[in-house]
């Protein structure tokens, strides 16, 4: 595969990379002239993603702008701090290979990495600053509006419809031995559907975001911790600030695994939320409007309900979507993030109340 892309060395040795439920990662060294180097294939997966070549158009628009701006910003680095694609012999941004599997390939980001889990508040913030900052550096991006890769990515009534589909089809028999899942799913969305028409969810501006705000989307540099550079880029497109705010503190402000079995060991770490919610909102300052920080602390809720549902889905329907690493990983995957959801709901004030300090910190600043 390597051989498509305008990679210059001899290829030494590959390795798969093993993180993401969606396309298959992984990393190759190549001996170029004087010293190897790094690169990452992927295999994008169209049963997720329909439309690869557009999906590739948003992804090689979205990086050719942060590198311009990085380049007349004068910032040193540049080339670590967003993904650069390796364009094929041809010159296109991605390989179609001999089975139809569509390709694509990255400069290796060395020194960096990112975390499944967090550790401290300084690393919250750092990740959270990251995707604000993310969000507002495309608030500039040239017509035409990207495309939309998947419909309804974050159309949370669409999940649930979706849900109740697959329940109803039954297609592995697997409904029966998860009603009560099924009926706390329900009770909860009914819940969440209310709280958001009170809020206002649906006069939120569309903005271009990233809409995958998973805290292991940033890759942070090994000797500063720095949140160096966003990736996984295959969702930005138009969306909400509510959405990339609450994945983020959906993965950043529990310190459990996603799919963690062990449900009285997950908590939710409100000076974790404090950093997460300082870092995103000095990042995105630039873009947020006062009716999108008001809704913020009703954001990870939001996301928190909308994964459990796509994974309870996914695990009815046979477990189709997300890459599972056991039986009963989605279900599993569900459970967990429901917990996160009543956690979140019983400390909604207490959240509120953080956002709203940070934000007045920000605003005294400016
Ligand atoms: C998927 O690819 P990855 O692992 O970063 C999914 C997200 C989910 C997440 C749950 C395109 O993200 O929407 O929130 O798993 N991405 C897609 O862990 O469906
Ligand atoms: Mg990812």
């Amino acid at each position: 595969i390597g051989a498509a892309f305008q990679i210059p060395g001899r290829f030494e040795d590959s390795w798969s990379v093993k993180s993401g439920h969606i396309h298959d990662t992984f990393a190759a060294t190549y001996r170029e002239p004087g010293l190897p180097r790094r690169y990452v294939h992927q295999r994008l997966n169209h049963r997720v993603f329909r439309d690869l070549p557009a999906l590739m158009d948003n992804v090689a628009r979205v990086t050719g702008h942060q590198w311009e701006q990085l380049q007349s910003a004068g910032v040193p680095d540049s080339e670590r701090r967003c993904l650069r694609l390796i364009s094929t012999r041809e010159g296109l941004s991605f390989h179609v290979d001999d089975e139809g599997a569509t390709w694509r390939s990255f400069r290796f980001l060395e020194g960096a990495r990112s975390r499944d889990t967090i550790e401290d508040p300084a690393q919250a913030f750092q990740v959270a600053r990251a995707f604000g900052s993310f969000a507002a550096a495309l608030r500039d991006l040239p017509e035409p509006p990207l495309a939309t890769t998947i419909p309804g990515f974050h159309d949370l009534g669409g999940r649930f419809a979706a849900f109740e589909q697959a329940v109803a089809a039954d297609s592995h028999q697997r409904a029966a031995s998860v009603s009560s899942e099924i009926d706390r799913a329900a009770a909860s969305f009914r819940n969440l559907e209310r709280l958001l028409a009170e809020c206002g969810y649906a006069e939120l501006p569309r903005r271009i975001v990233h809409n995958d705000c998973k805290i292991n989307n940033v890759m942070l540099d090994d000797a500063s911790g720095e949140g160096l550079c966003v990736i996984d880029l295959d969702t930005v497109m138009e969306g909400t600030i509510l959405c990339d705010f609450g994945e983020l503190v959906r993965t950043g402000t529990s310190r459990s695994p996603e799919d963690e079995v062990d449900l009285a060991s997950i908590s939710l770490e409100i000076d974790l939320f404090r950093a997460a919610s300082r870092g995103y909102l000095a990042g995105a300052a630039p873009l947020l409007s006062e009716a999108e920080v008001e809704i913020l602390p009703l954001a990870g809720q939001v996301m928190a309900l909308e994964n459990a549902i796509r994974f309870l889905t996914d695990h009815v329907s046979g477990d189709v979507y997300f890459r599972i690493h056991r039986e009963g990983h989605n279900l599993d995957r569900f459970r967990a993030q429901l917990r996160l959801v009543e956690l979140m709901s019983e400390r909604r004030s207490e959240m509120g109340a953080i956002v709203e300090e940070a934000w007045g910190e920000i605003r005294a600043r400016a």
